[in-house]
C-alpha cells in the first residue's frame, strides 16, 4: 500500500530527473554555474573538453544537468546531447561584446534543431558583477530573444562568482517544468 502510494506520488510529483543542458560559448561561465548550483561554491575551472554532468536538486525536483564544452571546435558535438532535453540554460558572458553575435548564431542554430523543439530556454546574462557588462536588456536584444516563436523563455541577470540570479532562474525553470508535465 505504501509502495503503491509512493509510486503514484513519485509519478505525480516527479522522481523523474529533468534533463537540462548548459550551453554557451567558451568562457561564459557554464562550469562555474553548474558547480555553484550543485555545491553552492565557486570552484576553479579549466576549459571543458567534453562535458560535466551532475544531479542538482531544487525544491522537489531533480535535474540532471549537462555542462558541455563551448570551444569552437567542440560546439559541433552539442547536438549529440539534444535528445530528450527538457530545458536549455544558455549562458552568455555579458562582458564579451565582440562575440555576442557568434553567441546569437549558435543559439539560433541550436533552437532550430527538431530535438529541442519543446525544450524551454533560460538565458543567463552572466558576469553581471563586472563593470561595463551589457545590461540584461542589451543581451536580450543582441540575442534577438523577442523574435523567438513557440518557445517558453526567460532571461536572468546572473553572476556565477557572486552567486546572484541563479536561484531565480532555477525557480522559473522548476515552475515551467512542473507545469509542462
Ligand atoms: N567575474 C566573473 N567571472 C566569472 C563568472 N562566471 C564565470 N567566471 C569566470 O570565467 C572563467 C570561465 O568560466 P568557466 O565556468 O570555466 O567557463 P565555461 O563556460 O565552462 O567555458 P568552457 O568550458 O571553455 O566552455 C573562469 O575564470 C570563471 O571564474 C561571473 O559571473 N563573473
Ligand atoms: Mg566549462
Amino acid at each position: 500500500m505504501g509502495n503503491l502510494f509512493s509510486g503514484i506520488f513519485s509519478r505525480l510529483f516527479g522522481s523523474k530527473e529533468m534533463r537540462v543542458l548548459i550551453l554557451g560559448l567558451d568562457g561564459a561561465g557554464k562550469t562555474t554555474i553548474l558547480y555553484r548550483m550543485q555545491v553552492g561554491e565557486v570552484v576553479t575551472t579549466i576549459p571543458t573538453i567534453g562535458f560535466n554532468v551532475e544531479t542538482v536538486s531544487f525544491k522537489n525536483l531533480k535535474f540532471q544537468v549537462w555542462d558541455l564544452g563551448g570551444q569552437t571546435s567542440i560546439r559541433p558535438y552539442w547536438r549529440c546531447y539534444y535528445s530528450n532535453t527538457d530545458a536549455i540554460i544558455y549562458v552568455v558572458d555579458s562582458k564579451d561584446k565582440e562575440r555576442i553575435s557568434i553567441s546569437k548564431q549558435e543559439l539560433v542554430a541550436m533552437l532550430e534543431e527538431e530535438e529541442l523543439k519543446s525544450a524551454c530556454l533560460v538565458v543567463f546574462a552572466n558576469k553581471q558583477d563586472i563593470d561595463g557588462a551589457m545590461s540584461v536588456t542589451e543581451v536580450a536584444n543582441e540575442l534577438g530573444l523577442a523574435a523567438l516563436k513557440n518557445r517558453k523563455w526567460q532571461i536572468f541577470k546572473t553572476s556565477a562568482t557572486k552567486g546572484f540570479g541563479l536561484e531565480e532562474g532555477m525557480e522559473w525553470l522548476a515552475t515551467e517544468l512542473s507545469t509542462k508535465r
